[in-house]
């Protein structure tokens, strides 16, 4: 099993997976969102109000699974991250909560390859040095538990963000050899 850190845009990504930073609607919004329901076009878009209609909101800490309509992924899984309140608000578990709720979904599908966005650090205002712990050790211990889900990549999309990555990535190393 691997985590890796890549700079890029995941709407490009060949992945089994690639993961939405979605809001509880799971309508089209802006950054990573917007940018994969544009690249996706209008199928992802149904099959979101589909399974809002079916299920109901996604609540924060929370994911949903769709087809990828145009993208060159297989399926995209929508999860839900933690509007950043200061970080008194359990943010940080919401957050780590997302990430765990995405790899289940994967791992439920038998899916190998997920590729992430930095969840909660654009929009909704997460300080990036805070999530990329969260997020790294989130991942890296619900990977302990699958059996499918192999290899997991954080594509960030600006210098900044994946340094931050970086630096977490090797504090995590050095937390577990
Ligand atoms: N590929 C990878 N990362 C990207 C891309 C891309 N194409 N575009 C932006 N990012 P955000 P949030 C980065 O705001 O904070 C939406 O309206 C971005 O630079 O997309 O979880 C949803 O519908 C940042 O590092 O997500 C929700 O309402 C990271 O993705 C709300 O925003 C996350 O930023 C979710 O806010």
């Amino acid at each position: 099993m691997s985590i890796s850190l890549t700079l890029g845009d995941i709407t490009r990504v060949h992945a089994d997976a690639i993961v939405n930073a979605a809001n509880p609607h799971l309508a089209p919004g802006g950054g990573v969102c917007g940018a994969i329901h544009a690249a996706g076009g209008p199928q992802v878009a149904a099959e979101c109000r589909a399974w809002v209609e079916a299920h109901g909101p996604v609540p924060p800490g929370g994911a949903a699974i769709t087809g990828a309509g145009r993208l060159p992924a297989r399926r995209v899984i929508h999860a839900v991250g933690p509007v950043w309140h200061g970080g008194g608000d359990h943010e940080a578990e919401i957050l780590a909560s997302a990430y765990r709720s995405a790899i289940a979904l994967a791992e439920a599908e038998g899916l190998t390859s997920v590729a992430f966005p930095s969840i909660s650090t654009g929009i909704y205002g997460y300080p990036v040095a805070a999530a990329a712990p969260v997020a790294l050790r989130a991942v890296h211990e619900a990977l302990a538990g699958t059996e499918h889900v192999r290899d997991v990549t954080f594509v960030l999309f600006d210098e900044p963000t994946r340094a931050a990555y970086e630096r977490a990535l090797a504090e995590l190393g050095r937390s577990r050899p």
